[in-house]
């Protein structure tokens, strides 16, 4: 059921709302119905949370990705059990989350058994936040890292030549009596998402973030896009988190580097085929049962500290409130999405 907005030119969905309507819209394209259950989950999992450079935005680069045949939405990942610790994933050039859902249950049963898990995905499509990879972790009472590179388009610090992909990290650890600690950031001074979303409504970069064609600072969203890249966050030190994803993520895991795919023969492609790795470590073997008090102690110093609000803070706000209210689509959104079913 639609209900329309208090704000003029607005809908409310709620969540099962959304999600079916991204699922038709993914199986319209090719995507197979159980993938399609999980990409819509999560792509309407981050509109609800707020997270909107990964929501909605991105269902026209899904689609005109899967009309180039770059991705195939319908593989079936395949699992390779290494006996250990160790867990590989060969995702068949299909998107990383049902590759995830594949190997999952074998993952945290790796983490208990041994204390740590870690999951290698390879030729996987990524193109969305990386907390609805995390999160679930620490509901169930684990930690978990991630680490997905994206494609080339920001330049090492001091390099000339955008060799790194926006390359986001996410940790997930539980709280006590509290939504778990997430956060989930871009190596780059800002996701190209953002930067696309920052060209469409006609807004400046802060100054630092990206650098036009011919290598000079620019502030202007389009000469990063047309030509231009973005830069690590924090200089040099951004710049080593980067190059540690490329090689957590996809020299580990057997995937692409994030300049390395070749995707000018599908026109329309968008969603970059590498790797990814988690990480997912049992905090019992610490042998430290009061984990999740520690955490929430910390949690609790840095806000009495002054720090007005945690990573994740805004993000469980907007759950709440969407939750409660139905998550808000501008009407020429909902259009847009209409449009494709
Ligand atoms: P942001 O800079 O918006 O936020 C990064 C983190 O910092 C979040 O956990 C956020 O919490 C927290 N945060 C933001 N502002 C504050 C503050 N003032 N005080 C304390 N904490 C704060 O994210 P990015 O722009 O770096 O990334 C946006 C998204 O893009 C991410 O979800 C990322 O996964 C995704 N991305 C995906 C890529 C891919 O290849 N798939 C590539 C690059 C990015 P909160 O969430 O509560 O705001
Ligand atoms: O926002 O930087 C980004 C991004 C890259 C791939 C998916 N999202």
């Amino acid at each position: 059921m639609v209900h329309q907005g208090e704000v003029e030119g607005s809908v409310k969905l709620a969540f099962q709302e959304l999600v079916s309507l991204l699922e038709r819209i993914f199986v319209t394209y090719g995507v197979s119905p159980a993938n399609a259950k999980i990409l819509a989950e999560n792509c309407a999992a981050c509109e609800r949370d707020g997270s909107l450079s990964h929501g909605m935005f991105r269902i026209p680069g899904y689609v005109s990705s899967l009309q180039s045949g770059w991705v195939n939405g319908a593989a079936l990942p395949v699992v390779e059990d290494t006996g250990g610790a160790f867990i590989r994933v060969d995702a068949k050039n299909g998107f990383a989350q049902p590759a995830l859902i594949a190997a999952r249950a074998m993952l945290v049963e790796r983490a208990r058994q041994y204390g740590i898990g870690l999951l290698a995905l390879r030729r996987s499509h990524h193109f969305s936040a990386l907390w609805p990879d995390v999160e679930p972790f620490a509901d169930e009472g684990l930690v978990a890292l991630s680490f997905v590179n994206s494609m080339a388009c920001v330049v090492p610090h001091g390099g000339h030549k955008a060799v790194f992909g926006t390359n986001p990290i996410a940790f997930a650890a539980p709280r006590r009596d509290e939504p778990p600690f997430v956060f989930d950031q871009a190596s780059s001074a800002i996701a190209n998402g953002d930067v696309q979303i920052a060209a469409r409504e006609g807004r400046m970069l802060e100054p630092g973030m990206g650098v036009d064609r011919d290598g000079h600072p620019t502030r202007d969203p389009k000469a990063v896009l047309d030509g231009g890249a973005l830069l690590p966050f924090g200089g040099h030190k951004g710049n080593s988190i980067a190059l540690m994803v490329e090689i957590l993520g996809a020299a580990l895991t057997g995937g692409f580097f994030s300049g390395e795919f070749d995707w000018s023969e599908f026109k329309g492609a968008q969603t970059p085929k590498t790797g990814q790795l988690f990480i997912v470590i049992d905090p019992e073997r610490g042998g430290n049962g009061v984990f999740r008090d520690r955490v929430s102690e910390i949690s609790a110093l840095v806000r009495e500290s002054g720090q007005d609000r945690l990573p994740g803070d805004r993000r469980m706000q907007m759950r709440a409130r969407s939750t409660a209210e139905g998550i808000v689509l501008s009407q020429a959104n909902h259009d847009m999405l209409q449009s494709y079913v």
